[in-house]
């Protein structure tokens, strides 16, 4: 009788563990910048990339191992980035692989083509799950593909990955929140394949049939590590202005959190191009059909344990809700952690 108990402890022990397993809210990055080629790859790009990876790090703390960057020729010593000089001619200079320089290379080794793009989605999709936040984010080039609400991202080595290809490759990626942000031209066009992505929030930085803009004739100003401020320095219009959203400035009912819409609603007002700024006209879009993007924020993904208080809780919600998944609402993960043990 006694070996039965034994058995029985083990079991359950075994069981609670695998609550906690799968309570586990993580969160998930991949920042792509394509840059195309040399004589494409803009400061811009890497000044964009070097300011998300700053605010994804650094604010909302998601872990280093989460952040898969992949950028223009990857660690490969070759002069890959492109400035200006004042007087209008051009120099190159090897991208950096350490971002923030703290010592550890931060980039993945290979280039940021399009098949190493799709390799990364597909290892992912069998590490992230159905209650974890997954952030996608790119910067760089785009190509008007023929046909209606068609277009590429463009990856390193002169790749494309169009629109129909890359929502099919993160429909292997399943999660509890999916945030898209493309700052590219034509990358409206990515919203109507994307929109079948359960929990999707999608936000372009142009119309399908727009040009995006970035600064480029400010030659020596590189981005200051740190300084979300510094509005010196080539940058994409857009993207820029949503960097400094998250960074903290779109918080407008004054809560302490900035949710998707509310970091949308600052980026289109403060594009320099936007609809409320200068010409040329770029028109950011905003996609959020499961309307979640009020309560969706980069925070509260720390992955909160289920209290042992509410373990018959748990077991009692997963015998009423057997296969259940809710949908996400990270401003709660204690509501949502309930349901979904
Ligand atoms: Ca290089
Ligand atoms: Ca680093
Ligand atoms: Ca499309
Ligand atoms: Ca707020």
């Amino acid at each position: 009788m006694k070996k039965i108990y034994f058995i029985f402890y083990i079991l359950m022990l075994s069981f609670f563990s695998n609550i906690d397993a799968e309570c586990s809210i993580e969160k998930y990055a991949v920042l792509f910048n394509g840059g195309y080629q040399s004589s494409y790859n803009y400061a811009a790009y890497y000044n964009d990339m070097r300011q998300m990876y700053d605010v994804l790090l650094n604010i909302y703390e998601f872990p280093e191992e989460h952040i898969i960057i992949l950028q223009s020729d990857g660690q490969n010593s070759t002069n890959d980035l492109r400035f200006k000089y004042a007087n209008g001619s051009n120099y190159y200079v090897n991208s950096a692989w350490d971002l923030d320089t703290d010592g550890d290379y931060d980039i993945e080794s290979g280039a940021a083509t399009s098949q190493n793009l799709f390799a990364e989605f597909t290892a992912l999709s069998s590490i992230i799950d159905s209650d974890d936040l997954f952030y996608f984010w790119a910067t760089g080039h785009g190509a008007n593909d023929p046909g209606v609400l068609n277009a590429s991202l463009a990856g390193w080595n002169s790749t494309l990955f169009s629109d129909a290809n890359f929502a099919s490759a993160v429909s292997s990626i399943i999660a509890g929140t999916e945030i898209y942000v493309f700052g590219q031209c034509y990358s409206g066009a990515f919203i109507d394949n994307l929109t079948g992505q359960s929990n999707a929030i999608i936000v372009t930085a142009c119309d399908s049939e727009e040009l995006s803009w970035t600064w480029y004739n400010t030659p020596t100003v590189q981005y200051q590590w740190g300084t979300y401020t510094n509005n010196t320095g080539d940058r994409s219009l857009f993207l820029k202005e949503w960097a400094k959203a998250l960074s903290g400035y779109a918080d407008y009912n004054s809560d302490g959190e900035i949710t998707m819409f509310e970091a949308f609603y600052y980026a289109e007002h403060n594009d320099y191009t936007g609809p409320y700024g200068a010409v040329p006209k770029e028109n950011p879009k905003y996609n959020d059909i499961f309307n979640i993007g009020g309560l969706v924020t980069l925070n509260n993904w720390e992955g909160s344990p289920v209290p042992e208080h509410l373990f018959p809780v748990c077991i009692l919600a997963i015998m009423v809700f057997s296969g259940f998944h809710s949908s996400h609402y990270p401003g709660y993960p204690h509501d949502y952690c309930l349901m979904c043990c």
